[in-house]
């Protein structure tokens, strides 16, 4: 019998699962890593990711994982030029709905959406992306009420910090010290709010935001949000799921490395900061999702072990998880 944590599919790189339950079977949408040649940079210019698959399994542990191939390819999209990065599917009335993040032509990141009859595609984008939307790492969630959530964004790469200029800053009062860039975040000092995740309502056909974004407020125990210096802040690669009627945020602290996780009372937050749910891995990235699937929970991520890779050959990898009896996540365990 095999033991968790386990390697999903060793014969391509996937990274940044998403994991869903369809009609009872666990499907992970990931985003597709290969050896493109580019050079590292800070705005993650070495993925240069150009189509998805979709990968799933009826039996997390010992479960053969059934690779379905290529379900939506860059050059299908005309929209996008280039880094499909990571995105989630949702199922709707029947029908299955990819929101995925690629840069333009302008060489802007923005959310895209594809749609297919069944979760393993084919996937048909939209001509054009979402209207207003920005940044990475869509994650959509599905309240009990049918409401359908996207929670979105990150930095660096995903130029959230452009949507909180110098400029912006600077008129606040903020003393950005003596080198103030687009990293703005990184360089403000240490007591400056974190930049936060967005979360938006979709419209009831899943094409385009039904609202204004909400910035996705994460707090400390004393009821104040956390700060830029804060290594547990938010940066990237956000995930929701609820248990016992909660709400979990949960994401990547990017630099720092770490997976935390945030509970609140509602989709929108505030959320009140937790806890560290994964020590960092092998690699820069690290990335989540977390589901239940027949009774148990699961944590999906990715690690750079198999690539010996630091950056962008990733694969990915399922550990189980466990909640304490006040509703907390006990540290999962990596090995
Ligand atoms: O896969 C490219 C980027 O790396 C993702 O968008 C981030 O979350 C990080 O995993």
């Amino acid at each position: 019998m095999a033991k968790l944590p386990r390697y999903l599919f060793p014969k391509d790189y996937y990274a940044d699962p998403s994991a869903n339950v369809f009609n009872g079977r666990l499907y992970v949408y990931p985003s597709h890593d290969w050896e493109a040649g580019a050079a590292f940079d800070d705005d993650g210019g070495h993925f240069q990711m150009k189509d998805y698959h979709v990968i799933s399994m009826d039996d997390v542990e010992n479960g053969e994982v059934t690779d379905h191939g290529m379900i939506l390819h860059v050059d299908q999209v005309p929209w996008a030029e280039k880094q499909m990065w990571d995105n989630d599917v949702i199922e709707k009335d029947g029908k299955y709905y990819l929101v995925f993040s690629a840069k333009d032509y302008n060489g802007v990141f923005h959310l895209g959406v594809a749609v297919a009859d069944k979760p393993e595609g084919p996937f048909v984008p939209q001509e054009h992306p979402i209207r207003s939307s920005f940044s990475i790492d869509p994650c959509l969630f599905k309240d009990d009420d049918g409401q359908i959530y996207c929670y979105f964004g990150g930095l660096w790469g995903g130029q959230l910090q452009w949507y909180k200029s110098p400029e912006k800053l600077l008129k606040e009062g903020v003393d950005l010290g003596p080198a103030p860039d687009k990293k703005t975040q990184l360089y403000a000092p240490a007591d400056v709010p974190a930049l936060s995740s967005s979360v938006v309502r979709m419209s009831d056909d899943m094409l385009q935001f039904a609202e204004a974004t909400h910035e996705v407020v994460i707090l400390d125990k004393e009821g104040k949000p956390l700060k830029a210096g804060d290594p547990h802040r938010f940066f990237e690669a956000s995930w929701m799921h609820k248990y016992n009627g909660k709400y979990y945020f949960s994401y990547s602290t990017g630099d720092s490395h770490f997976l935390c996780y945030a509970i609140g009372d509602n989709p929108y937050g505030p959320f009140t900061y937790q806890g560290v749910l994964l020590d960092p891995v092998v690699g820069w990235t690290t990335h989540h999702s977390i589901v239940e699937y027949k009774g148990e929970w699961f944590l999906f991520y990715h690690d750079c072990v198999p690539s010996n890779d630091v950056t962008h050959l990733r694969s990915l990898k399922v550990q189980r998880l466990f909640y304490n009896e006040d509703g907390t996540i006990r540290k999962v365990e990596n090995e």
